[in-house]
């Protein structure tokens, strides 16, 4: 497959988010040691990774790099089989989880407009919803209210799951019946167990506190006013207007053709993961958020106060916001977005200086997703020096330092 590389010294959207202002200490969280700095990109490790997501199986991959030095774009293979047409990186495509950090972000700035408390009771403002009135709003935005997720078991068979909801369109109130037909994972605030129900509910808050459906909501506080013109909420719309790349589901069963999954009405996400963007979209938002364009400081600083999510010290979860500490020290901050048919990263620098976002045309397929990690690692910690000829057959091959923690720990698909 042939790989295209587009280089554009000249960054109009860095350019225009230069002015703003740079909100919040530049450290947060549990680390106490201060972020390295971050070198310059290093391009031919972005394309490694996208080939090797395509080596794994991606008919596609893409991924925008936006920092001081400008803007970095590469794509490999196609964004549709049927048609060949290469990866276009101004095409659209669905994000996934990424769509959390929108819903967070809005729901923040109605914490900001005092119209809600991060503390309070989820039941203070949707009376009798949740059966225990222990679970407050931060409980949801960090995952750790116990409700189950109800995708789980919804996509327990990847393609016969897909199928089953491809067009269906659920309300909220049977989302989260769903999920409380579950036991409860954890009590509230005890422990992380990232779930799909919590953003369920922070969508029925942002509806219940604005009097609007949410995507009204992302219109006028984020996609407006950042100029997201490719990034919209189409909910119950199954397709992706203009420009897009094509999503391509693997079955369970290795050797089955790919699913074509691109329309589809996500209404099993909705506010966890219905929303469509772009990869400069993508940049301009995660840079935005972080340069504190959208939120107050005091905001973005609850919003990147993060607790660990597994025990490899490299993962962490704010509000509605993943950290990865990368191998250089590097800090970034933003989410991670499978829907069927793609795998989403989206992430800048704690400043916002830097940003990267990177797209593959498939799913349920984690080596694929692992390897569009690769791109992370590339753009925020530059080349990696070539390990020593003796240190490597001292210690037999590549050790964990040189091969990438897997994605997405916290998704039960099959590798
Ligand atoms: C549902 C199943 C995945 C996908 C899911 N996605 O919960 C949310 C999300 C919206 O993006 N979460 C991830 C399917 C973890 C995130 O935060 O990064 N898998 C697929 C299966 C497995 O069907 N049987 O891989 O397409």
């Amino acid at each position: 497959m042939s790989l295209t590389t587009r280089r554009r010294r000249t960054a109009g959207v860095a350019a225009a988010l230069i002015a703003a202002v740079v909100a919040g200490p530049a450290t947060a969280g549990t680390a106490a040691a201060a972020p390295a700095p971050v070198p310059a990109p290093d391009r031919a490790g972005i394309v490694a990774a996208l080939n090797s997501a395509m080596a794994n199986g991606a008919p596609g991959a893409m991924a925008r790099f936006s920092g001081p030095g400008g803007v970095e774009s590469l794509t490999a293979g196609v964004r549709d089989r049927a048609s060949g047409a290469p990866m276009d990186i101004r095409a659209r495509f669905r994000i996934g989880s990424v769509s959390k950090t929108f819903s967070t972000v809005v729901l923040l700035q109605l914490v900001q407009e005092g119209r809600l408390e991060l503390d309070a009771p989820v039941n203070r403002h949707l009376p009798g919803l949740l059966p225990d009135e222990r679970i407050t709003v931060r409980h949801l935005l960090t995952h750790r209210s116990g409700l189950a997720d109800y995708t789980n078991a919804m996509f327990a068979d990847t393609v016969p799951g897909f199928e089953a909801v491809r067009n269906r369109v659920f309300t909220h109130q049977e989302l989260v019946d769903l999920s409380l037909s579950e036991p409860r994972t954890t009590e509230p605030g005890v422990a992380y167990r990232y779930s799909n129900a919590n953003f369920v509910v922070v969508g029925m808050l942002i509806e219940k506190l604005t009097g609007q459906p949410v995507d009204r909501a992302y219109e006028r506080r984020i996609f407006k006013p950042l100029k997201l013109r490719d990034t919209s909420y189409v909910h119950p719309d199954t397709r992706i207007k203009g420009l897009r790349v094509r999503g391509y589901l693997h079955p369970d069963a290795a050797g089955e053709p790919l699913v074509d999954s691109t329309e589809q009405t996500v209404s099993w996400a909705q506010s966890a993961g219905a929303v469509i963007s772009s990869p400069a979209d993508l940049n301009t938002f995660t840079s935005a958020l972080m340069r504190g364009r959208l939120l107050s400081p005091a905001m973005l600083e609850e919003m990147t106060t993060v607790t660990p999510t597994d025990t490899t010290n490299t993962r962490f979860y704010g509000l509605g916001l993943r950290r990865y500490d990368l191998s250089c020290g590097a800090q970034v901050f933003g989410h991670t977005g499978t829907v069927q048919g793609y795998y989403t990263y989206a992430f800048s620098t704690r400043d916002g200086r830097r940003s990267l976002s990177a797209v593959a045309n498939t799913s349920n397929h984690g080596a694929a997703n692992t390897a569009l990690g690769g791109t992370l690692e590339a753009a925020f910690c530059g080349p990696k020096p070539a390990p020593a000829a003796s240190a490597r057959s001292a210690s037999g091959a590549d050790t964990a330092e040189t091969t990438p923690l897997p994605a997405e720990r916290d998704l039960p698909e099959r590798y």
